[in-house]
């Protein structure tokens, strides 16, 4: 009998563990506590306590070849970058194409989860549900993904300002914030410069009279267009500069961002590297502040009324409404307790997916981290690890090693975050996800590709590092991979071809035809030098 796995939640994170559960050869069923699946990249109008919320505008920040599931690129005549709407109809379409609908139960939200009894021999988990009309129900399983997101409970933190009580405007959090309508003609305080800070702070510019973005860190600015109006992520995330060290990828990133404007110059600058922490993705914030719409403050300090001071003692007066882009916590309020053994209290998981102090690896955390590329082809190479853990077929190392390991990557990660917490979930793409594709087989063997199918193995190592990648070999290997690979630049191409342009006489681009035994050479090199440093390490 084929062990049954209980998936919670059906956002993208559920979605694509339902249909590892299937390839494992596991059973999953997967409980959602809304009437739909998409869960954060579902619009909606209205708030709804413990949920997600995103605003109207809000656009992918990485792009369609990057973002997409391994064995499921996404439609050719997508943009390079989708807007909400179109990225759930991916979802949509990912469902409707694997047949995982039928495994999903709405309007249903998981209550608990409790170790059975005799959790050692058995690693059973106990499930309480509870169904749109109040009822509950007790089901047992052989294995918990945790599927349930973790941008769900805003962050405000008013309490760290003086005076707050005093401001007579509006005072609202990022999650509140849908559009920039009611802030047309008003004088208005951003705080926080992340990805939402600067996406809100450009649109409510556009509408408001003066729009003040108060940072107390700064950040890298990068855009989503890259050299020749190509994707950025998928010139930056390739196998080969992940190979190049970190003094040399930061020079080089400090140069680029800067080309595009100055940092300094701008007011932006933070004091970590752009390889370090990761650089807010936005295409139109540099040119709004070059307008003098928007307008970079430090840090606040206090309310007075309607007048803000900030930490350099200038004052901003008539203020009409402050919006705090200031984050998320996560909760899961139905996992047991002591799982959350982290030094604040947080979830603590070796390799961001296995609660390290079970006896039998049957629980595993999806989606919880981040990375400066997308996070989708993430989310699934951790299911398809977990599902061979949960079925047998993958060891986790013994409870002492992973929390050793754990605790030696926190050191590692705290040179480049000061909080723990953001230590813990901030990896890097590439070095994440083999190790992952390392353990399950997938891990493209780039020595053997370049010797046996050079064109591919080229791509592979200079190319994006697309999902793609990990589906040309081994357990789920997916035939249309190397297919997909060998035409990732055709679908972000496709987009464009709605005014055709005559192509250049191709006796001229010949020219070029002398990089490549010198891409080829580069290559190997670099090849040889990370095996040698795989062996060192
Ligand atoms: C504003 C914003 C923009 C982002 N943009 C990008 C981007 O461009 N690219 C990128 O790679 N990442 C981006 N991210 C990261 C984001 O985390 C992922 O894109 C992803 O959508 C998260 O998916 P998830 O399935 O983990 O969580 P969610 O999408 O939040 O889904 C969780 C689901 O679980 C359900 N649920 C929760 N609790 C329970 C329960 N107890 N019982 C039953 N069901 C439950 C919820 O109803 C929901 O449907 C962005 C994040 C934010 C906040
Ligand atoms: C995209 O934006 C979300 C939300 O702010 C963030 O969590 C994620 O890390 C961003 N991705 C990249 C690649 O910057
Ligand atoms: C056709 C298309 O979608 N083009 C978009 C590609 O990405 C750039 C950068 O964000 C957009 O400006 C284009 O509109």
């Amino acid at each position: 009998m084929s062990r049954r796995v209980c998936v919670i939640g059906a956002g993208a994170a559920g979605l694509t563990s339902i249909k590892g559960c299937l390839e494992e050869g596991l059973e999953p069923t997967c409980f959602e506590s809304s009437d739909d699946i998409g869960g954060l990249w579902r619009f909606k109008e209205t708030l709804e306590p413990g949920r997600t919320s995103i605003y109207r505008s809000l656009l992918a920040n990485t792009s369609k070849e990057m973002s997409c599931f391994s064995d499921f690129p996404m439609p050719p005549e997508y943009p390079n970058y989708t807007i909400h709407s179109q990225l759930l109809q991916y979802f949509r379409l990912y469902a409707q194409h694997f047949d995982l609908l039928r495994h999903i139960t709405f309007q249903t939200s998981v209550q608990s989860v409790t170790q059975q009894p005799d959790f050692s021999c058995s690693g059973q988990w106990e499930v309480v549900t509870k169904d749109r009309d109040g009822r509950e129900e007790t089901r047992v399983f052989d294995g918990v993904l945790v599927c349930s997101g973790h941008f769900t409970l805003p962050f405000l933190p008013l309490s760290q300002f003086p005076g707050h009580e005093s401001f007579p405007g509006h005072c609202l959090h990022s999650w509140e914030y849908k559009d920039a309508e009611a802030f047309r003609g008003k004088r208005v305080v951003v705080i926080g410069l992340g990805n939402s800070g600067g996406d809100i702070a450009v649109e409510i510019s556009r509408a408001a009279e003066k729009t003040f973005l108060s940072t107390r860190e700064g950040s890298w600015v990068a855009a989503r267009m890259s050299s020749n109006g190509l994707p950025l992520d998928m010139k930056v995330i390739t196998r080969f500069t992940s190979m190049l060290p970190r003094w040399l990828l930061n020079w080089a990133a400090v140069k680029m961002l800067n080309q595009r404007f100055d940092h300094r110059l701008y007011g932006l600058q933070p004091t970590t590297r752009p390889m370090d922490r990761k650089p807010i993705i936005n295409d139109d914030l540099p040119g709004r502040i070059l307008q003098g719409a928007v307008v970079l403050k430090p840090d606040l300090r206090e309310f007075k009324g309607s007048v803000l001071q900030f930490q350099d003692g200038t004052v901003e007066d008539d203020i009409d409404a402050v919006v705090f882009c200031t984050g998320y916590r996560s909760t899961f309020p139905f996992l047991p307790k002591s799982l959350f053994s982290g030094r604040g209290g947080e979830l603590t998981l070796y390799r961001q997916v296995f609660p390290p102090a079970l006896e039998r690896p049957t629980l595993a955390v999806i989606g919880v981290f981040q990375t400066k590329g997308p996070i989708f082809p993430g989310m699934e190479m951790q299911v398809r690890w977990a599902a061979r853990v949960i079925s047998g077929l993958n060891q986790l190392p013994l409870g002492e090693k992973m929390l050793s390991i754990i605790e030696m990557e926190r050191i590692r990660a705290m040179k480049r975050y000061p909080c723990p917490m953001q230590a813990a979930l901030n990896l890097d793409f590439i070095p994440y996800l083999d190790s992952m594709a390392k353990e399950i087989g997938v891990r493209p063997n780039l020595l053997w590709l370049l010797l046996t199918d050079p064109g591919l193995g080229l791509r592979v190592l200079l190319g994006p590092c697309t999902p793609y990648q990990y589906r040309l070999t081994g357990p789920g290997q997916w035939g249309g991979a190397r297919q997909a690979i060998l035409s990732q630049w055709e679908r972000v191409a496709q987009p464009f071809k709605t005014r055709m342009v005559q192509e250049p006489d191709p006796k001229r681009s010949c020219a070029c035809l002398w990089l490549i035994p010198l891409c080829g050479a580069a290559g190997l090199l670099a090849v040889v030098l990370s095996q040698c440093q795989l062996n060192t390490t």
